[in-house]
C-alpha cells in the first residue's frame, strides 16, 4: 500500500474498476425494491459549476447510500441540450448551436465523470436529439386531439432586441431579462398547453406529496392561487342596448363600496372609448409597454385615465364612471375591476391619486350579496385560478420544431405521426436577425399533408421546459420505439429528486402536469412524478452569489486537479446541511484535504489484531447509531462529522482490539461521500473486494451498552477523584470499590465511615 495519499492514482483506480464492471448499470429486472434517484440535468453551458458539483454529489450520496443499503438504483444522467444560450454562442463566435452544443457535452461530460458519480451512463440522453424530441412533438399532436394543445393569439410580451416573446417571469422592471431592452406587447399567434384544466388536481394534489418542503408546496399553491368569488355585471347602455360589463372579486361583500369601475388598456371598454379620445389612445399605447406581471401591479405607480363612460351598480343602481387603469390586467379575471377605495389600498392610492369619491360601508355577507345578484341574472359565485395557460411557442431556431404545416387552403395542419419527427436542421447558424428556420427553404417548405399543394413549415420551437418536462420518464426506457414503455411504470416515479430551488415552481408544476396529461392518456400509471423532493442551497463567496460576471467563482476542475474529487465532494458535503446555502471556505478545502490523508495513512498504519478495552468500539457504534439517524433526514454534514470523530478515536487507540472493525465502518460509513479514497482503502485493508457489496453498517446494541461507567467520589461531599464501576454494579459492589479506591484510603485519614451515599450513575459521597 502507497504511504502517501495519491488522489489522482486512487481515484482513476476506482473509476476504471466501476467502469469495468458496470458497478451502476440499474437492472430493469431485479427483484431487489427500486430506488430512482435523480439531480435535475444540466443546461451544457461550457463546464460546470459548483452548484451542479453540489447537486450532483448530494445525489450520488443518496444514490450510492441506497445501493449499499440493498436497493436496486437508477442514477441517470443526461442533457437539457436547447435553448437560448447555444444561440447567442453561435451569434457570438460563428459556430452552429449544435455543435458547440455537442462539444459542451463531451467536455462536461468527462468532468462529470471526474467527480466519480455512480451514474448508469447507457441512459444518457440529451434533449436536442431527434429520438427524443420527436415524443415531445408526438405527445404536443395528441393533446391537440384532445383540445389539450390549442392554437390561439394573445398579447406577450416582445423583446425588441432578442426578437422573441418572454415568458412574464422573464420580464424585469419592464425590461427582458437577458437584453435590458425595454419589452413590447404584441398580438402573435401562439400554441398553449391548457394547464388550467389541471389546476384543481395540480392544487389538490399537494397534498399527497408530503416528501416535498412545505415551502415549495407553498409556492406551487400561490402560483396556481385558487379563489372562491363572485362574477357579476355592471348594466350600462350603449346606443340604446343594454350590455353588461362583467367583473370578478373575492370581495363581494364591500360591493356598497363601490365608486367607480377599472378596466385593462386592451379591455373593449376602453377600445371603445378611445376611437374618439386621441388622449384616452395615447395612455392606452402607454400602458401595453407596462409589464404584465401581477407581482409588479402591486408596487408600479398607479395611472389611469376616465373613458367617460358610465355603469350602473347592479344593486343600488347608481352611476359610476369607468376608468382604463394600469393596475388591471387583461388576463386576469374579466380584465375588470370594481373599485372600493375605502376596502381595497390600491383603489384607495388610485382614488385619492384622481380625486375619486370614497364611500364608507358596513361589510356584507358574500353569500347574500352572490343570491342577490344571482336572482337579477346578474351574477354568481365562481371559482378562479390565477394559473393561465403555457404558451410554449418560442420564435427561436435552437429548439424542438412544433410539428404543424401551414396551408393556405387548410390552415394549420398537423403533421401525420408518420412524418415524425419533424427534425431541426443543424448546420444553422443564426446571425441575431430573427428566426434562421424562417430562410430556410429545405426546411420551411414541403407539401400540405391534407391537400399536398406547397405549403410552410411552423418555424417556432417549443419552451425549453417541454423538454424537462417529461425526461426523467424517458430515461426509464431510453431506447424505447415508444415514448415511454413498462419499464417506466417500474422505475416511476422518481423517489428522490435533487435539484435547485430556482425551479421550484415552474418546471416541476410542468413536469406534474405533463404526467397527469401522460397518465390520463393510459402512457403512465403514476399520478406524480417526484415523491420526495430536496431543494439545494446556493453556493456562495464571502456571503453573495457565485457569478461569472463578479469573478467570484471557484472551478471545480482546478480544485478537483488540486486535490481530487474526494476533497471536493467531502468539503461541500461537510460545509452545511443540502437545504441551506453553502459558504465556500479555502480553509474548508484544506480541512477536508487533511482529513483524508489523516484517513490514508491510518490505513497505511493500522495493525490488523490489536488488543484492549471496548471504549472505542462504544463510541464508534455511538457515532455510527446517529450517522444513520441524520443519513435518514437527509442531513449529511453531521454524517461527514461524525466520520470525523470516528477518526480521531480511531487514531487515539489503533491497537485497540476493535480498531479494525471500527475502520471498516468508517470506510463503509464515508463511502458514499468520498467513494474512490473508501474503495482503495477497502480493498488494501482486505475487507474485501468491493465495498459497493458490503452490508450497509447498523450499529450493534451490544456494543451500544456501556459496560463501565464513571463515578464522582466524594469525601464528606467533597470531590476527591472518580471511580470506575461495572454499569451492572449494585449498591453494595459500588461502596466496596469506592472505599478501596486510592483517593478513598487517601483521604478519609482512618476515620470510620458514618454512611455511604451512592446517587445512581453519578457519584458515590462517603461521610466519615
Ligand atoms: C445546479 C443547480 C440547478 C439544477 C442543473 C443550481 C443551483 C443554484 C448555482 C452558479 C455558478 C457558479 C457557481 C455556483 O438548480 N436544466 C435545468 C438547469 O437548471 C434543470 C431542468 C430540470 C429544468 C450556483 C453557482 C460561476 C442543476 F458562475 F463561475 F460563478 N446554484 N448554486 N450555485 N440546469 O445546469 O460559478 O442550470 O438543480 O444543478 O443546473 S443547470
Amino acid at each position: 500500500m502507497q504511504e502517501k495519499y495519491s488522489p489522482l492514482d486512487i481515484e482513476q483506480a476506482a473509476q476504471s474498476y466501476w467502469n469495468a464492471t458496470a458497478s451502476f448499470r440499474a437492472d430493469d429486472h431485479s427483484t431487489q425494491p427500486k430506488y430512482y434517484c435523480l439531480s435535475m440535468f444540466p443546461y451544457p453551458s461550457g463546464k460546470l459549476h459548483m452548484g451542479h458539483v453540489r447537486n450532483y454529489t448530494i445525489g450520488d450520496v443518496l444514490a450510492r447510500w441506497h445501493k449499499m443499503r440493498g436497493f436496486n438504483v437508477l442514477q441517470p444522467m443526461g442533457w437539457d441540450a436547447f435553448g437560448l444560450p447555444a444561440e447567442n454562442a453561435a451569434i457570438a463566435h460563428g459556430v452552429p448551436p449544435a455543435v458547440w452544443t455537442k462539444d459542451n457535452i463531451a467536455h462536461m461530460k468527462q468532468q462529470l465523470q471526474s467527480l466519480g458519480l455512480g451514474v448508469d451512463w447507457d441512459r444518457e440522453l440529451a434533449t436536442c436529439q431527434p429520438d427524443y424530441y420527436r415524443w415531445n412533438q408526438w405527445l404536443f399532436l395528441r393533446m391537440l386531439e384532445k383540445g389539450t394543445a390549442y392554437k390561439k393569439t394573445q398579447v406577450v410580451n416582445w423583446d425588441p432586441v432578442d426578437q422573441t416573446v418572454l415568458a412574464n417571469e422573464q420580464v424585469i422592471e419592464g425590461r427582458g431579462w437577458r437584453t435590458g431592452a425595454l419589452v413590447e406587447k404584441r398580438e402573435i399567434p401562439g400554441y398553449y398547453l391548457a394547464i388550467t384544466k389541471y389546476a384543481e388536481e395540480l392544487l389538490t394534489s399537494l397534498d399527497s406529496l408530503p416528501g416535498w418542503p412545505e415551502r415549495v408546496r407553498a409556492m406551487q399553491a400561490n402560483w396556481i392561487g385558487k379563489s372562491v368569488g363572485v362574477r357579476f355585471a355592471f348594466p350600462y347602455d350603449q346606443e340604446g342596448q343594454r350590455e353588461l360589463l362583467w367583473v370578478y372579486t373575492t370581495r363581494a361583500d364591500t360591493i356598497m363600496g363601490v365608486t367607480f369601475c377599472a378596466v385593462a388598456a386592451e379591455h373593449p371598454l376602453a377600445t371603445l372609448a378611445a376611437q374618439n379620445n386621441p388622449a384616452l389612445a395615447a395612455f392606452i399605447d402607454e400602458c401595453k409597454h407596462g409589464s404584465v406581471m401581477e407581482a409588479d401591479m402591486a408596487t408600479m405607480e398607479k395611472k389611469g385615465m376616465a373613458t367617460g363612460l358610465f355603469v350602473e351598480h347592479p344593486l343600488t343602481g347608481e352611476r359610476l364612471p369607468v376608468w382604463v387603469a394600469n393596475y388591471v390586467l387583461m388576463s386576469y379575471g374579466e380584465g375588470a375591476v370594481m373599485a372600493v377605495p375605502a376596502h381595497d389600498e390600491r383603489d384607495m392610492v388610485f382614488a385619492e391619486k384622481y380625486g375619486l369619491p370614497v364611500k364608507q360601508i358596513e361589510l356584507a355577507s358574500i353569500a347574500t350579496i352572490a343570491a342577490e345578484l344571482k336572482a337579477k341574472g346578474l351574477g354568481d359565485v365562481q371559482v378562479q385560478y390565477r394559473l393561465r395557460d403555457w404558451g410554449i411557442s418560442r420564435q427561436r431556431y435552437w429548439g424542438c420544431p412544433i410539428p404543424i404545416i401551414h396551408c393556405e387552403q387548410c390552415g394549420s395542419v398537423p403533421v401525420p405521426d408518420d412524418q415524425l419527427p419533424v427534425v431541426l436542421p443543424e448546420d444553422c447558424v443564426p446571425d441575431g436577425s430573427g428566426n434562421p428556420l424562417a430562410k430556410r427553404a429545405d426546411f420551411l417548405v414541403c407539401p400540405c399533408p391534407t391537400c399536398g399543394k406547397p405549403a410552410r413549415r411552423e418555424t417556432d420551437t417549443m419552451d425549453t421546459f417541454v423538454d424537462s418536462s417529461w425526461y426523467y420518464a424517458r430515461y426509464c426506457a431510453p431506447d424505447a420505439q415508444t415514448m415511454v414503455d413498462h419499464r417506466t411504470d417500474h422505475w416511476m416515479p422518481v423517489d428522490q429528486y435533487v435539484g435547485g430551488i430556482e425551479h421550484a415552481i415552474l418546471h416541476l408544476l410542468y413536469s406534474r402536469f405533463w404526467t397527469k396529461v401522460m397518465r390520463d392518456m393510459g402512457l403512465v400509471h403514476y399520478d406524480e412524478p417526484f415523491t420526495h423532493l430536496l431543494t439545494q442551497g446556493m453556493v456562495l463567496k464571502d456571503g453573495s452569489k457565485m457569478s461569472k460576471s463578479k469573478g467570484n467563482g471557484v472551478d471545480p476542475q482546478a480544485l478537483i486537479e488540486q486535490y481530487g474529487a474526494d476533497t471536493a465532494r467531502f468539503f461541500i458535503i461537510f460545509a452545511a446541511p443540502p437545504d441551506q446555502s453553502l459558504d465556500w471556505s479555502d480553509a474548508g478545502v484544506e480541512g477536508a484535504y487533511r482529513f483524508l490523508k489523516r484517513l490514508w495513512a491510518l490505513g497505511a498504519t493500522l495493525p490488523k489484531n490489536g488488543e484492549g478495552s471496548s471504549s472505542l468500539r462504544r463510541e464508534i457504534h455511538g457515532l455510527l447509531k446517529q450517522a444513520n439517524y441524520d443519513l435518514g433526514r437527509l442531513q449529511f454534514n453531521t454524517v461527514a462529522s461524525a466520520a470525523m470523530k470516528m477518526l480521531n478515536a480511531l487514531e487515539k487507540s489503533p491497537s485497540d482490539a476493535h480498531a479494525s472493525e471500527g475502520f471498516s465502518i468508517l470506510l463503509r460509513l464515508l463511502s458514499p461521500i468520498t467513494p474512490h479514497i473508501c474503495h482503495v482503502l477497502w480493498r488494501e485493508m482486505g475487507y474485501g473486494d468491493d465495498i459497493l457489496h458490503a452490508p450497509w453498517p447498523e450499529p450493534l446494541e451490544e456494543a451500544l451498552v456501556q459496560d463501565e461507567i464513571e463515578l464522582v467520589l466524594q469525601i464528606n461531599g467533597k470531590t476527591r477523584g472518580n471511580v470506575r464501576v461495572a454499569s451492572s454494579a449494585d449498591k453494595a459492589s459500588i461502596e466496596a470499590t469506592a472505599l478501596a479506591s486510592e483517593m478513598a484510603q487517601k483521604f478519609m485519614e482512618d476515620r470510620p465511615v458514618k454512611k455511604i451515599i451512592v446517587v445512581p450513575n453519578r457519584l458515590v459521597n462517603i461521610v466519615v
